[in-house]
Order: structure tokens, then sequence, then C-alpha cells
């Protein structure tokens, strides 16, 4: 049944809210998806991934979901899904859903069957424990900390029990230990494999096993207080299997699983093919390249062989063994071209295309979020009332409540806020960048629009969107691009990244130059004669040595 198409993927990622308000009521939605399915064709994917489109009262956008089966209002209904689904298909374009399982939104019948009795046989679904009296104080059960700050323990009303939310107290963990929860879990995944989707984006999967008994995190080292508790727990790859074998592997279906600060061995395990556990997984280790320990908000100078690190490790490990993604952006971070310590006006067109060139043409499926093939930028918010994500409200609240002052604390958010990602789609210079009509979007315009938008790109013959889609032609078609082996060369030197791919008798040479200033190189002899694609009109080559302008990128095919 399963066949291995994703080899070939190159998949286009679309955050709902923010694509097409067909409507005008200031919410993107399924129709005006579904009228730039052909824009999307056209840059050269064969596959879309979407950010929830499931009911969810939107505590954290859509990754709190309340009815796993249902299509949320704002984004249209189920007939609309089905139609969108069905366009899909006719463009050859596949459908990957994303399956928050982690967690549920505290609004799903579930969580509310489990509040409303103690006999309830759904509070087994979720995590609940009893706190500990201190003194005359009901503290929580231990002192892990949720991802978004503050404890990952919210008290029931006036009980003295209290359940577990990794993330936001509004989204409540699911008990994975309870096999009705991985019941219903197959149940929904194959109401959607049934439908026709194509595969998932399991959000946070790594979290889905906890560690029992659960005890205080007296570890100093632990990035998060209780991260040793619910990162790659014991029953991962026991749970992962069950899955494939009651769900995934009885449809042609792919699965990219978003991993949490997964520890290198555990990545391994969960893409090896002979595990039969996830075909991929995100591994977001070279955005550590920029900022302090993964954590966002937390700038620093870029660090390139971080960043290679992180982008080749996950190909050198998994080549033979299982298959890799390639990532720049997602609705989680800061645009790429506007970070990792780039002149971003200076050297839009020439940075965006480079990161492109040096990241896709790795070994692994590219990933592009939506704006990021026409270069968006991040957006000149002017106050943190201007950003929705809760995220960015909840560490600034934290800064601020111990005394930073509010400017500070802004400029610390505004580096790193995931609400970068999420301002409307930049369409045309028109009224709300060609988002909709005019009612004023959820989330503000990025007044960068004017510049950067599809239509300019498109009547433009030098545009990023021109230039992906080259790019793009090149890794689907070139099979040393999709099977090759990557071999990295340089690691240590701080402007040039250089890798070869290897496939059978023949090679390809990437290498690009991460740097503001004119590098010269010298490139394998194999590579010289033949130049598949070049960010630049030109290349200065002077016998095996070639002369880099800033941010070039050059890939070289053996003859
Ligand atoms: O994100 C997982 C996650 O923890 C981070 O990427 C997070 O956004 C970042 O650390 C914040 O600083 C996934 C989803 O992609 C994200 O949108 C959700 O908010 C989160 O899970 C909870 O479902």
């Amino acid at each position: 049944m399963k066949t291995e198409w994703y080899k070939n993927a190159v998949v286009y990622q679309i955050y709902p809210f923010s694509y097409k308000d067909s409507n005008n009521d200031g919410w993107g939605d399924i129709e005006g998806i579904i009228s730039k399915l052909d824009y999307i064709k056209d840059l050269g994917v064969n596959a879309i991934w979407f950010s929830p489109l499931y009911k969810s009262p939107d505590y954290d956008y859509g990754y709190d979901i309340s009815d796993y089966k249902d299509i949320d209002e704002k984004f249209g209904t189920m007939a609309d899904f089905d139609r969108l689904l069905e366009e899909c298909h006719k463009r050859d374009l596949k459908v990957i859903m994303d399956m928050v399982i982690n967690h549920t939104s505290i609004e799903h019948p579930w969580f509310k069957q489990a509040l409303s009795s103690p006999d309830s046989p759904y509070r087994d679904y979720y995590i609940i424990r009893k706190g500990k009296w201190v003194k005359d104080k009901l503290m929580p059960p231990t002192n892990w900390s949720s991802t978004f700050t503050g404890s990952a323990w919210e008290r029931i009303g006036e009980t003295d029990e209290f359940y577990l939310h990794l993330f936001c107290k509004e989204q409540a963990d699911l008990n994975w230990e309870n096999e009705n929860v991985r019941r219903e879990i197959i149940d929904i995944l194959n109401f959607w494999l049934g439908k026709g989707v194509d595969g998932f984006r399991f959000d946070v999967f790594n979290m889905f096993s906890k560690v029992y008994p659960f005890k205080d995190d007296n570890d100093p080292k632990s990035f998060q207080k209780g991260a040793q508790y619910f990162v790659d727990g014991p029953k991962m790859h026991e749970f992962l299997k069950e899955l494939n074998e009651k769900s995934l592997s009885l449809f042609d279906s792919y699965t990219v699983g978003e991993s949490f600060n997964p520890s290198e061995e555990a990545c391994l395990e969960y893409v090896r093919k002979s595990n039969n556990e996830l075909d991929t997984i995100f591994n977001f280790a070279h955005f550590a390249s920029d900022n302090i320990a993964n954590k966002q908000f937390f700038k620093k100078p870029f660090n390139i062989r971080q960043f290679k690190d992180g982008l080749f490790k996950p190909q050198r490990s998994y080549y033979g063994e299982g298959w890799n993604t390639l990532v720049l952006e997602n609705h989680d971070n800061p645009r790429s071209v506007s970070r990792f310590s780039i002149e971003t006006d200076k050297y839009h067109y020439e940075a965006a295309t480079f990161l492109a060139t040096i990241t896709y043409m790795g070994f692994g499926i590219p990933f592009i979020y939506m704006g990021q093939e026409i270069g968006m930028t991040n957006c000149d918010f002017k106050s943190i009332d201007d950003l929705k994500d809760p995220v960015s409200h909840f560490v600034y609240d934290l800064m601020t409540s111990y005394g930073m002052p509010k400017k500070m604390a802004f400029s610390f958010i505004k580096y790193g806020a995931r609400d970068h990602a999420r301002v409307p789609m930049q369409w045309n210079d028109s009224v709300n960048a060609g988002f909709n009509e005019g009612t004023k979007p959820w989330q503000c315009i990025n007044p960068e629009y004017k510049k950067y938008n599809v239509e300019k790109d498109l009547t433009s013959e030098k545009s990023i969107y021109r230039y992906y889609q080259k790019l793009l032609k090149i890794k689907k078609e070139n099979k040393i691009a999709v099977y090759g082996r990557t071999d990295e060369y340089d690691h240590d030197n701080n402007k040039i990244i250089a890798y070869s791919r290897t496939y059978e008798t023949k090679r390809l040479f990437v290498v690009g130059n991460f740097s503001k200033k004119k590098v010269s190189y010298d490139i394998p002899i194999w590579a010289v004669r033949k130049i598949l694609i070049n960010n630049y009109d030109k290349l200065t080559v002077r016998g095996t040595t070639i002369t880099l302008e800033p941010y070039q990128a050059v890939v070289f095919e053996e003859e």
C-alpha cells in the first residue's frame, strides 16, 4: 500500500489564517487557498501541508483542537475541505494535514467530560494529579515548566487536582498510556486517510510518551524544567509503531514528525525505515545558530558552524537508513532572510536565493513556508499590541515582571517572534497586500508589501520566485539531488558552505558564500566545468578557484 512518493516531494506549508481571505472577513480561508492552487503548483511543489484547519477556540491559533473531525467555520466547511482536497489532487498536489495529538483543546468534549465528574472514564484521557500541600499552600504536583513559560500544571477549579499542559493552559496533554486514547487517535488518522489525504505532520510528537513516576526535576542542566520526563519518553517507539501498524501503513501515507529538542540517537530511531515509525522528522538544530540554546528570543551573532552542524548531521546520520527534511522557515520562526545576521535590505535577493540553494540541494525533502518563495521579511511591529501570538505575550509579561524595561523586553520579543511568519501573505501592492478587499485582517500587514509581493515577483524576469522555480525543478528531476549522499567540505571555514552529493557514479558540488565579503574558494576539479544553477549572472573562475560574491551560491554537476 505504501509507496515512497515522499522521496521526490517538495512541500509548501500554508498557515490558513493568513494565506488568502476570499470573503473579506479578515481571516484567511479554504476558498482563498483554492483560488491560489495554480500559483502554488507553478512554483514547482508537489505537496501542501496545511497548518490546522480543524475546529479550535484558537488560544494557540489552531494548535488547540476541539474537534478533530470538523473544519473551523472561519476557514469554511467540510464540503469546502473536500473540494480543496479534490482540487489539490487534480493538480497532482498531495495533501498533508497537521495533527496536534500531544494535547487537545480544553474545549474538546473529552476534556469537558473529564472535568464534569471525578468518575468520568474521560478523566484518564488526560494527565491529572493531586497537588502538594506545602504548609497552607497548594503547589503543583511537580516543578515542571510549560514550554510557553510558567508551571506545566493547571489547578482544576477549587479542587486539589491539576492537569498537565506542556504548552498553553488551554492545551491539555493527552494520556497516551490509555489505550482508548490511542484508539481514538488511530480512528482520527484513519478518518482523514479514508477521505484521501496523503499524510500528516505530527505536532511535537516526541512528547507523546511521558516518563513515570513523575518527579521534580532537579537537574540544573535541563533546558526546560521536567524535560527529562516528557521528551523522547520510553514508549515513544512503541506508540509510533502502533500508529503505523493500525493506520499509517494501511494507506499510501507520508508522515513527518515535528520534534521538540530530541536527542540525536532518538532521531535516527524515529526515521529508521526498518523501525516502521515515521518517514521523516523535523529537527531544528540549525535554527539555534543565531539564538541562545534555541530560545528564539535571545539573540546571538550568527554561528555558521552551528548552522552547518544542524544542516549536515541529520543528512549524514539518516542516509541509507531513512529520509530527511530540509527547512528554513515555518509558522513558529522569524523569516529566514531576516535572520542569520543577514543585512536584509542590501542582500534580499541574493540571501534568499543563497539560503534556498544551500539548504534544498541537500539530502531531504524541501519544506517551503508560504511567502518564503518571494522573500517575505520580518515585520517591523510597533508595539506588543501588534503581536497576536500568546507566546510573545507570555514571554514579554515574564520579562517585564522581572523588572526589564518594556522597550527592552519588546526588542527581545521582536527578534524571535512567531508573529513574523504569521502576517498575511503579500499578493500585490493594493489594499491589505491583496490578502482581502479591505477589512482589517486578524493580524497586521507587513509594511514592506509594496516592495515584496507575489505580483512583482511574477512579472519580473529576475525574482526569488523565478529562482525557486528553477531550483525546485532541479531538485525534483536530478536524481543526484534527490538520492545522493552528502559529504561536507571545509566544516571549519567560517564563510563558505560546501558539499558534494554522490549518487551511483555521478556527483554534484554545492557551494555558497554565507557572508557579505567576496571569497575565493578552490573547488574540486571534477566539478568545475558544468554549472547547473547560479544565483548571480556570472561567476569568476580561474582554474579551479572560484570567487564568490556576497551570498553567491552555485551548483556544479560532474560531466
Ligand atoms: O511547536 C512546538 C514548539 O514548541 C516550538 O516550535 C514553539 O513554537 C517555540 O518553542 C516557541 O518559542 C508546535 C507548533 O508548531 C506550534 O505552533 C504550537 O504552538 C505548539 O507545537 C503547541 O501545539
